[in-house]
């Protein structure tokens, strides 16, 4: 058979599996692949092989909030590779990087005005980790070399995030391969306490004297560096209670632990200002970033570190490099040629006032649900959501799955995991369709429940 486009058939090949995929239910997708398979995207919508359209209701993987095909990025992508395609980062640099670290800096809270590139989420997390042990090594406290994360949270899928994360499904086949050092504070997301909260619950600013407790069996003098997502986003938008940051951070600074933020899902806009820091008025020493920045549209990371850290590692002999780590892709011309056309246009449009507007719609809209028995929790905060369904009986997973795939026939895209639905819909996006796409996800789960 040749392989030539032309004659090449998708659906087989998916029926195959030839193509693992990544957090997949393989066999599920090869049984049916039609649906799943999509081929095109043009603003807010997908389209399917079978014709369907279909609004984006997780901006992709959280990663394409300026919607799909946006004529400026097309353009910036042509017109990057017929001018400077590739860049080595090791001891080059290239005019598209430097300004895209100097506006991010510029976005970033003050104080913090160095930017390291990376090429995803996941790189960025361990690009920070390494940042951490070796701040500390430099200033003479190599002991500090636990890393301190959080149950529930997500932080990627290399050694390093997968260590500091917290959900079990990710960790226990994997379980040989942990780094060592490594502890977890509970999390902060008690139902009884805080289901249906708008926004930040007001309760459990309490649980963040659980580090207090780490503190306590390991010795300060032992911990590098704390990492949190701001709002834990993978898991099902797990929203902080107020002051419950603040005082993560007041403990950080009193024993001389580093606070990094994961601002993966939430930096770039979707909390309605530059990063969750501002948000929720806490600076940590590093903000990792991913997803947004580019659009989704070039893979690209990275991370944001304070002066302090960065003034640590310039020193020693003038001719030395500093940090031995990068990716051959860091800083990569088409990537910070994006970034730099999405900050354009997120400014140009004033797109995180948009979404402080959208915000009150999706929370009004979607808490409307509360009333539907099978609904556990409905969560939200800038432009996220999530809805808990109680599990059907001896079939965790099992209503999750049927809203997914029915999603797919009634022109909604929708983020499940196990019973749990996430919404983080393109910036955008009008209050009508994500009325709309509350309208839809309750005939949903109406119609499995
Ligand atoms: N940190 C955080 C906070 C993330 O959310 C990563 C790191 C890893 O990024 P990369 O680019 O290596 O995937 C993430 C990624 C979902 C979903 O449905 C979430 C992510 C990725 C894919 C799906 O919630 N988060
Ligand atoms: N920087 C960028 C890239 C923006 O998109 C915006 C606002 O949309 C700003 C800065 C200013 O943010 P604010 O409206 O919160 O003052």
């Amino acid at each position: 058979m040749s392989h030539a486009t032309g004659n090449f058939d998708p659906m087989a090949t998916a029926r195959e599996g030839t193509y693992w995929q990544p957090f997949t239910a393989n066999r599920r997708l090869s049984a049916n692949p039609a649906p799943r398979t999509v081929v095109e995207a043009q603003g807010a919508y997908y389209k399917n092989i079978e014709g369907n359209r279909l609004f984006d209701t997780l901006s992709g993987l959280w990663c394409t909030p300026l919607g799909h095909a946006h004529p400026l990025i097309a353009e910036a992508v042509k017109t990057q590779v017929e001018t400077l395609d590739f860049a080595p980062s090791f001891q080059l640099t290239h005019p598209g990087a430097l300004q895209l670290a100097q506006r991010i800096a510029t976005m970033a809270p003050d104080g913090m005005n160095h930017v390291f590139f990376a090429n995803s989420g996941s790189e960025a997390v361990d690009t920070a980790l390494k940042v951490a042990l070796g701040y500390h090594r430099i200033r003479n406290e190599g002991n500090r070399f636990r890393m301190i994360g959080r149950e529930r949270g997500y932080h990627g899928v290399g050694f390093g995030g997968m260590s500091v994360g917290g959900i079990v499904s990710n960790r226990k086949m994997f379980a040989a391969g942990m780094m060592p050092g490594v502890d977890h504070l509970r999390h902060p997301y008690v139902p009884e306490k805080v289901a249906f909260s708008r926004g930040q619950p007001t309760w459990g600013a309490e649980m963040a004297d659980d580090l207090e407790r780490l503190v306590a069996l390991h010795d300060a003098s032992t911990i590098a560096a704390v990492i949190v997502e701001p709002v834990q986003g993978s898991t099902g938008v797990l929203v902080p209670p107020v002051g419950y940051l603040q005082r993560l951070r007041e403990i950080c600074t009193r024993h001389g632990i580093l606070l990094i933020f994961d601002e993966v899902i939430t930096g770039f806009g979707r909390m309605g200002a530059a990063f969750g820091a501002q948000r929720f008025g806490v600076t940590p020493d590093m903000i990792c970033f991913a997803k947004a920045v580019t659009n989704g549209i070039v893979p690209m990371g990275g991370v944001i570190v304070s002066d302090a850290i960065y003034n640590t590692f310039m020193t020693g002999p003038e001719n030395a490099i500093e940090f031995c780590h990068g990716y051959t892709y860091s800083g990569h011309p088409l990537a910070a040629a994006v970034g730099n056309v999405v900050l354009d246009v997120m400014e140009r449009e004033d797109l995180f006032a948009q979404v402080r507007a959208l915000e009150p719609v999706l929370e009004e809209s979607i808490h409307t649900l509360s009333d539907l028995p099978v609904v556990a929790d409905i969560r939200n905060i800038g432009l996220t959501a999530a809805i808990d369904l109680k599990p059907a009986e001896g079939k965790p997973g099992a209503r999750g799955l049927a809203i997914f795939e029915a999603g797919l026939q009634q022109g909604q895209l929708l983020r499940c995991t196990a019973d749990t639905i996430s919404f983080g819909p393109p910036f955008i996006s009008t209050a009508q369709e994500l009325r709309d796409m509350v309208a839809t996800v309750r005939n949903l789960i109406s119609a499995v429940a």
